[in-house]
């Protein structure tokens, strides 16, 4: 079947690429788009084509899934290039998102037209790419450099209305009739002579070698270690220096040496991984329950942003807590949280207004009545939460959903002490939960496949990435964090500072150093976590006590100026602390370890082997499905550098 297809109205000729779901450019998609250019100039009753898109989307970019095979003619660099070349205006009409390979090709044809809710973008960089079909070129000599480097670096997209203000679309329709107006803007420019070809043009603002070195520090910097952002940059800034033809050249040389790199092959996973998650075989068929009205056990940091995601993804909530006072400190914190979404422009103040009618708080349980989900996120205890669990059998309807946000403790358990237990899952968030984007769904031995699948369709409204996980101290995430952290606690008896081990993951390309994340954090959660597990703790295994001698002294991080480091009245900027090293040194000599020293890639080989073995154990076991799952579950939940592709894909665990 035809994947670009071609018809008339009048003069004009409408180009159309049918290639669900996105209209990538495949093979068949750039042959038939080169072949259709061909017969266009060959058509003396076509004076101008207008090229649209069938579907959700203009072409959403190259076929990420042929970036594994031997590349085939025509290349999409030859596509473009030829329908700049055309003899007769082409004008791309633009409605969902133009991205990549497919805003390339709306900067081959002479103009570009949009709906009002089209954007446009370069995101190559997030698959360790730069643009490799002339936008690194084209794009500076149309809206300037600074413009272009801030799109091809950052692979925001922008919208339709920024993109008419920058000069990348010439015209945005009123309406929604696209194709109508495009035809009417195509009918305005058949008889006019050609504009110059956007590769012909100069480079207006081209910068000096200073400026274009301070933009590519600047770039560096920022990307910590990736490298896909700088190589952007770089091109854009050679394009303002080539002439187009060799620029072009410098461009591909670029894309194709990043396209076979490692980091480019980490993150074509994570775009694939982030998008597997949520296809759970056994739930294919399973419809979920429908959701509207929900409630929340705990008003803390945790409950408070469950409340606010929920609330901004649409839901009723009501807040439950145990006293009145408590009820305002959290319905507060909910209420910080949706005012920072107006203010960031995240809502209008309609929206903001409607939350607000949404949102109650309750001191009594009978208030859940009517929920169909309970989540609860009060103190990490399992005798408290057996009891809040008690309370909401005995006020809830008998098919009301009931979820726990525990981060280790076992789901079974509390699943088994509740009525219909069927209904228990758990739903593990990460803090603050109205950003973070990953979601945990905790599957006990008794949750039915009906609930399950409406913690999927409920992860998917609030726009989280649903990681399944069976039942484990610390399920994924957790688990392998403890092990994580176990190896630094190692290191640091053996000889390593807690500085040397942060440098050194910062390095790596996390996003904070172990040891300043647990002060950010707070030390007393691992602490009291530690205590649990103390009388189940296998005698033999290596115990090393430095982290509880520094809670002992009511060091638990920021919040009490100080931790692993001390934190001088209001800097959150921790400096090494003598009170530490003393504590270091003398487990270390109780532990009669003669200390050396360690390079910066012994600690991230020894911390990635830590998690990567930890990781085949979870999944030999059945608690994760897949090593792609796990890489999820570190990227979005933990800061580990998604360029890396995940713990389990660095190291060398493939599905
Ligand atoms: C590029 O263009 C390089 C050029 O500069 C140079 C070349 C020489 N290819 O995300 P969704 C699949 S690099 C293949 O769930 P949404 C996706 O896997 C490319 N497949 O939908 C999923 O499949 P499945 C630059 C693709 O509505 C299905 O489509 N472009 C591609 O939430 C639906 O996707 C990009 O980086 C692709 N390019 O979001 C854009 N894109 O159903 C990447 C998607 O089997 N794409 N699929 O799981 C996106 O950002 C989003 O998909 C988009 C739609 C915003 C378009």
């Amino acid at each position: 079947m035809a994947v670009v297809t071609t018809s008339k109205h009048n003069d004009i000729a409408i180009v159309c690429v049918k290639n669900p779901p996105v209209n990538a450019l495949s093979h068949a998609v750039r042959s038939e788009l080169y072949s259709a250019c061909e017969n266009m100039d060959g058509d003396n009753t076509v004076k101008a084509v207008v090229l649209i898109c069938d579907g959700r989307t203009f072409i959403a970019g190259a076929d990420i899934r042929e970036f594994n095979q031997a590349p085939q003619e025509p290349h999409l660099p030859d596509v473009i290039n030829r329908i700049e070349a055309a003899t007769k205006p082409w004008i791309a009409a633009v409605h969902g998102t133009a991205l990549g390979g497919g805003c390339e090709v709306a900067l081959g044809c002479h103009y570009r037209v949009a709906i009002s809710s089209a954007k446009f973008g370069l995101p190559e960089v997030h698959l360790g790419l730069i643009p490799g079909a002339g936008g690194t070129v084209r794009l500076p000599r149309l809206i300037g450099t600074e413009s272009a480097i801030a799109m091809v670096t950052s692979g925001k997209p922008i919208s339709a209305q920024e993109a008419l203000e920058k000069g990348l679309v010439d015209a945005v329709a009123p309406d929604e009739n696209l194709e109508t107006f495009a035809v009417e803007f195509a009918t305005s420019k058949m008889t006019a002579s050609l504009p110059v070809a956007i590769s012909k043009r100069p480079v207006a603002d081209a910068p000096d070698d200073a400026k274009a070195q301070e933009t590519l520090d600047g770039v560096s910097a920022k990307a910590r270690g990736q490298m896909s952002p700088v190589e952007a940059a770089g091109s854009v800034i050679d394009a303002g220096k080539l002439d187009a033809t060799e620029a072009f050249a410098a461009e591909r040389e670029r894309f194709v040496r990043l396209k076979e790199s490692e980091q480019s092959a980490a993150l074509r996973h994570v775009f694939f991984a982030e998008r597997q998650t949520a296809k759970i075989a056994e739930l294919k068929d399973v419809k979920p329950k429908e959701i509207e009205e929900c409630g929340i056990v705990g008003g803390g940091t945790m409950g408070a942003g469950i409340a606010a995601a929920a609330l901004l993804a649409g839901f009723q909530i009501t807040m439950l807590e145990r006293d009145t006072e408590a009820a305002e400190a959290g319905a507060q914190r909910v209420r910080k949280i949706l005012d920072g979404s107006l203010s960031r422009g995240l809502i209008s103040s309609q929206q903001r207004a409607a939350i607000g009618q949404a949102f109650a708080t309750s001191i009594d349980y009978t208030a859940l009545a009517r929920c169909d989900l309970v989540i609860e996120a009060v103190f990490e205890d399992m005798a408290v939460k057996k009891l809040v669990f008690k309370k909401l059998c005995e006020v809830c309807r008998p098919d009301a959903i009931l979820a726990t946000n525990t981060s280790y403790l076992n789901v079974n358990e509390i699943a088994a002490s509740a009525k219909n237990p069927e209904r228990v899952l758990g739903l593990h968030f990460f803090s603050p939960a109205h950003i973070m984007k990953l979601l945990e769904i905790v599957k006990t031995d008794t949750v039915s496949d009906e609930v399950l699948a409406t913690g999927f369709a409920l992860a998917k409204k609030l726009r989280k990435v649903p990681v399944l996980s069976g039942v484990c101290d610390g399920f994924i995430g957790n688990r392998i964090l403890a092990n994580y952290r176990k190896q630094c606690d190692y290191m640091l008896e053996e000889g390593a500072s807690p500085q040397d081990i942060d440098t050194a993951m910062r390095n790596f390309g996390m996003a904070m150093g172990p040891f300043e994340m647990q002060d950010m954090a707070g030390l007393d959660i691992g602490w009291a976590n530690r205590k649990r597990l103390a009388p189940t703790r296998d005698p033999k295994e290596r115990y090393v006590k430095i982290a509880d001698r520094i809670c002992e002294l009511g060091r638990f991080g920021q919040k009490t100026g100080a931790g692993w480091y001390q934190y001088p009245e209001g800097s959150r900027k921790g400096i090494p602390d003598p009170v530490v090293e003393d504590i270091i040194k003398q487990e270390r000599e109780a532990a009669g370890i003669v200390t050396r020293s360690f390079t910066m890639a012994e600690i991230q080989s020894r911390i990635l082997q830590a998690m990567v073995s930890e990781g085949q154990q979870i999944l030999n076991e059945g608690i994760a499905r897949s090593a792609a799952d796990i890489d999820m579950v570190f990227i979005l939940g933990y800061g580990f550098p998604r360029w890396r592709g995940g713990p389990m894909f660095a190291g060398g665990v493939r599905d």
